[in-house]
């Protein structure tokens, strides 16, 4: 047969059980601080599972997924959008206000808080159609500097009849 080589079967062992063949892995590197990693590492350990970064990193990765697959951009929706940031990062607040009032219809209302002599909590309460809310929160979240963010949203024709 032609293509007896890509149907090899030398890896398995007698006895293996059957299954679909993993996807192909790729490999990447990533660079970050070493109290963040170690802090990452404590937090693996906790799970118990034996799970090495690897997988917990891939679990991170699905579980972002998922979430944007929860994402209702043709409807309604409400919700607030958290950052905390270091307002010394490089020009990131002024990156900050000039992506904040190109959604001045979407942004009802905003709450600064200064943390510390580093430190800024940002609290936007949001509303509007989804797909614009996740395109303002995408943009501010993926601002270098932003150290935490999350967007809290619900479609409000789903959370408003509960
Ligand atoms: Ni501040």
């Amino acid at each position: 047969m032609a293509d007896e080589h890509t149907h090899a079967t030398s890896h398995v062992a007698p006895g293996d059980p059957v299954h679909t063949p993993p996807a192909e892995l790729a490999r990447f590197s990533v660079t970050a601080p070493e109290d963040l990693l170690a802090a990452f590492d404590e937090q693996i350990a906790r799970r118990g599972d034996g799970a090495n970064r690897s997988e917990a990193i891939r679990d991170l990765i699905r579980a972002s997924l998922t979430r944007e697959a929860t994402r209702t951009p043709n409807e309604q929706v409400i919700g607030s959008l958290t950052m905390i940031y270091d307002h010394h990062t490089g020009d990131l607040t002024r990156r900050l206000d000039e992506v904040q009032h190109d959604y001045t219809d979407e942004i009802v209302s905003t709450m600064h808080v200064h943390l510390d002599h580093h430190n800024c909590l940002e609290i936007l309460a949001v509303k509007g159609v989804g797909e614009r809310v996740y395109e303002l929160a995408d943009k501010l979240l993926g601002l270098r500097g932003v150290k935490h963010g999350e967007l809290t949203c619900a479609a409000t024709k789903t959370s408003l009849t509960l």
